[in-house]
């Protein structure tokens, strides 16, 4: 038998192998190349046939050309299977899955200042009381005229007032709201203004603009008795019901008497001296209350001689401030929503 013979069994045997070890269509490629290149072997064995006796040379020659084909077919079915696999691995990369978590987008939330005002708000809806709205632009009668303030009251000066073109100024509370509401609706009365107030004062506790709610309710022979029923079912729902105040003896143009209501610490209820909420005191200022003047009533058309009532203020941002522990209250204003979304704020 020819040793080319030998080789071509040779060949056979090492094209098998080869062909079970290669996992990609480049090693394939290679692969053939190597063997049915035109420098391959198939090639090499071609060029031996010239060595070969006339006798032998068409034998070996058939088999020789019997092994391209083969091989030829070989390579082609492996081609087929190796591309059909890596359709399936890019399948499998590019394939969604559904059952993964998906990446949160962020709740929006309330800004804290408008938390604290609806909790506010919904306490004294539950007492009776409805919410009046008003102008931020107002005018000299509204904002101080009829609230008593005279004409050389240091709050009109531009110091402490924005005015705007026209006569016109930015409330400095929300009590000509409560002024409009009675020449409106007149009396009884019992109305709640929450909304934002101006005054030009910018510090770590004080912002140009602020939040403010104030209430009043006007009927007849309403009493001092009723004004603490109704603030401090306020206190203790929003503070607690362990929650206490006390009063101390005040002055608003406004309201006479005047006095201002202070709720025990709801940090350290006053057991911690060196508290940093209450500075030790134990008390918190809250808000500022009183009985309505006469001439409050007179100018929103109600007659202080039938009708008589209690008014209150507090404001909104100081809540907020003492409630989330915020050192600085501007920091409410800055925008900045990494802080308005900060944990125990949502
Ligand atoms: C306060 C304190 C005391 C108040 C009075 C009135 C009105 F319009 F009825 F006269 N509204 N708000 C008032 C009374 C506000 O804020 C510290």
């Amino acid at each position: 038998m020819s040793h080319v013979l030998g080789q071509v069994k040779d060949l056979r045997e090492q094209c098998r192998e080869a062909l079970a070890k290669i996992g990609s269509l480049t090693a394939l490629q290679e692969e053939r190349v190597r063997f049915l290149g035109k420098k391959g072997e198939i090639t090499r064995l071609l060029r031996m046939l010239g060595t070969l006796s006339p006798e032998e040379r068409p034998l070996v020659g058939s088999t020789v050309n019997e092994l391209r084909d083969e091989m030829e077919m070989a390579f082609d079915a492996a081609k087929m299977r190796l591309e059909v696999l890596e359709a399936e691995k890019e399948e499998e990369r590019g394939r969604l899955d559904v059952t993964l978590p998906c990446r949160g987008r962020g709740w929006g939330s309330f800004h804290p200042v408008v938390q604290v005002m609806h909790e506010v708000i919904d306490v004294f809806i539950g007492l009776g009381y409805s919410v009046a709205l008003g102008p931020e632009i107002e005018d000299d009668f509204h904002n101080f005229e009829a609230l008593n303030i005279p004409s050389y009251h240091p709050a009109r000066d531009m110091q402490d007032t924005f005015y705007v073109e026209g006569n016109r100024l930015l409330r400095t509370h929300t009590s000509p709201v409560q002024v409009r509401s009675m020449l409106r609706w007149g009396a009884p009365l019992r109305i709640i203004c929450p909304g934002k107030v101006f005054r030009r004062d910018s510090d770590p506790t004080h912002s140009p603009m602020f939040h403010q709610l104030e209430g009043l309710l006007v009927d007849r022979e309403v009493s001092i008795a009723d004004l603490k029923g109704s603030l401090e079912a306020f206190a203790k729902a929003m503070f607690g019901p362990e929650v206490k105040a006390r009063y101390r003896a005040s002055y608003f143009p406004f309201t006479e008497p005047s006095m201002e209501m202070d709720v025990s610490c709801v940090a350290c209820g006053g057991k911690n001296p060196s508290c940093r909420i209450c500075k030790g005191s134990g008390w918190l200022e809250i808000s500022g209350l009183g009985m309505v003047h006469p001439n409050v009533l007179r100018a929103g058309g109600i007659d202080p001689t039938v009708y008589n009532g209690f008014a209150w203020g507090m404001g909104l941002d100081r809540i907020a401030l003492l409630k989330y522990d915020v050192r600085d209250l501007r920091f409410f204003f800055d925008g900045d929503v990494t802080f308005l979304s900060r944990g125990g704020m949502r």
